[in-house]
């Protein structure tokens, strides 16, 4: 039978224009933003890829809460609302909101890292490496090798390898290991998922050693839905049930309610450690706001207890990630180098095979995101050198081998036929690549430098 379309549970009931410039504008402004999309202006954007961070459309429900915001200083009854829809779909028992992602990986690695203390990763993501790093932590890969490969189709990339965690705790001791911080859906890998039976394994390992799994649950949902279309046992089963499963095997999480949760601004760390909870409380005083509002207005928090509610729809999951899908698969067909399986929120161009003759010192990702704004006002982000950094110690440049451009899809925002756009202007690029120079970079701030490096070209 042939397979069905299935089209978005939802239909747009308010629009935002969005505007075409010319080559020739597009080609200053680039320079001008020194080669780098981060410095563009949103409003010289035609279709906006930079990120799926705080950019999806809310729903009418999401923002008739926002009127119900009860924004007094303690107590306020939306943190209420937050904290029940955080147990009920995460399964966590308390939660602390922060304003974003970060907050709450800085409290938690503050509280959780002593300094020399290992964190195991699968994959680093940059806030998440920065403050392990800031506290201390030393960064420690867990990922499968295939991660690291393009070209691998391996349906669960995101997983965990648990011979490098064992050699890790034969050669240095568990108690070495301040804990395992666990990313579903692994951003710089793809947009990989994990497995459910690899997550048990960790789980059980971790247990053998009183080491806890601490989650980075920002895409959590997303991998839930590809566990239910890849894994056995799982098809029957709602992404809701999924999620909550994926959860019961960590002590807590960190979370961007800025992705999965359908907001624009919001994030919290949840847990189900007493402990932890109450040092987390006091530490959220200090740096984001009272423990029942982190830094989030109370009409915030309402958008994100409604957001929860709202994603745990298996329609809406299964449109947003066939979005993603289609992009990724119109490019296939095209002949654009792009990481495989198709993540479930971008789509990754392959740099190294777009352009195979530019040097990795000549910043290929960030060359061609840039040549990609120039062709079609389509924003993109570099995710290879640039974002790697350099190693503390050494000073040099880490060199990742995966050197990506990231086309990420906002959630409920844009069409298919912007996707058309998209994957005709990467395929453009690809028939003329022969004209992309590369870049020297002439600025470079000290940490997370790709957001605001300038470059220039060769
Ligand atoms: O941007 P924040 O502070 O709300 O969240 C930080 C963060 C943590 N973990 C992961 C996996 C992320 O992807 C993440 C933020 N990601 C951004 C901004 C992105 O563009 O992917």
């Amino acid at each position: 039978m042939r397979q069905r379309t299935i089209a978005e549970p939802y239909k747009i009931k308010m629009v935002e224009p969005i505007k075409m410039t010319t080559r020739a504008e597009r080609e200053g402004l680039m320079k001008e933003a020194g080669f780098n999309t981060f410095l563009l202006k949103s409003e010289d954007v035609y279709i906006d890829l930079l990120t799926d961070s705080g950019t999806s459309a809310m729903s009418d429900r999401q923002w008739a809460g926002m009127f119900l915001g009860d924004e007094a200083y303690a107590g306020s009854r939306n943190f209420y609302h937050l904290e029940a829809a955080v147990r009920e779909v995460y399964g966590f028992r308390h939660t602390v909101p922060t304003h974003q992602g970060r907050a709450a990986e800085h409290i938690t690695s503050q509280l959780r890292v002593k300094p020399g203390q290992f964190v195991p990763m699968n994959m680093y993501f940059t806030t998440t490496r920065e403050h392990a790093e800031r506290a201390g932590g030393v960064f420690f890969d867990c990922i499968i090798d295939e991660a690291h490969d393009p070209q691998s189709k391996h349906p669960f990339k995101g997983n965990v390898d648990l011979a490098k965690l064992q050699k890790l705790v034969d050669e240095k001791g568990a108690e070495s290991i301040a804990y395992l911080s666990i990313a579903p859906c692994v951003n710089m890998a793809g947009g990989q998922p994990l497995s459910m039976a690899n997550l048990r394994e960790v789980a059980a390992w971790a247990k053998k050693y009183r080491l806890s799994i601490i989650f980075d649950a920002t895409r959590a949902l997303e991998n839930a839905y590809f566990i239910q279309q890849r894994e056995k046992g799982y098809a029957a089963k709602s992404v809701r049930e999924i999620l909550r499963e994926m959860m019961s095997y960590g002590e807590g999480c960190t979370m961007s309610s800025k992705k999965d949760n359908l907001v624009n601004i919001g994030g919290f760390l949840a847990t189900n450690n007493e402990d932890f909870f109450v040092k987390a409380k006091e530490m959220v005083v200090v740096f984001e706001g009272l423990h029942t509002y982190g830094g989030l207005a109370g009409r915030d928090m309402e958008a994100v207890a409604r957001g929860i509610e709202e994603m745990v729809d298996d329609a809406y999951i299964a449109s947003r990630v066939r979005q993603v899908e289609y992009l990724g698969s119109r490019l296939l067909e095209a002949g654009v180098p792009i990481v495989e399986p198709i993540g479930g929120h971008a789509v990754f161009l392959d740099a190294k095979r777009f352009l195979p003759d530019m040097p990795q010192d000549h910043f290929p990702s960030q060359a061609l995101a840039a040549a990609l704004y120039v062709d079609s006002g389509v924003r993109s982000m570099e995710r290879g050198i640039v974002s790697a950094g350099r190693d503390p110690k050494t000073g040099e440049h880490r060199r990742p081998k995966l050197e990506l451009v990231r086309l990420t899809i906002p959630r409920r925002v844009y069409t298919n036929l912007h996707m058309d756009v998209v994957a005709e202007s990467c395929q453009a690029l690809l028939e003329e690549r022969k004209k992309i120079r590369g870049l020297d970079m002439v600025y470079e701030p000290e940490s997370l430098r790709f957001f605001q490096a300038r470059f220039e070209a060769r």
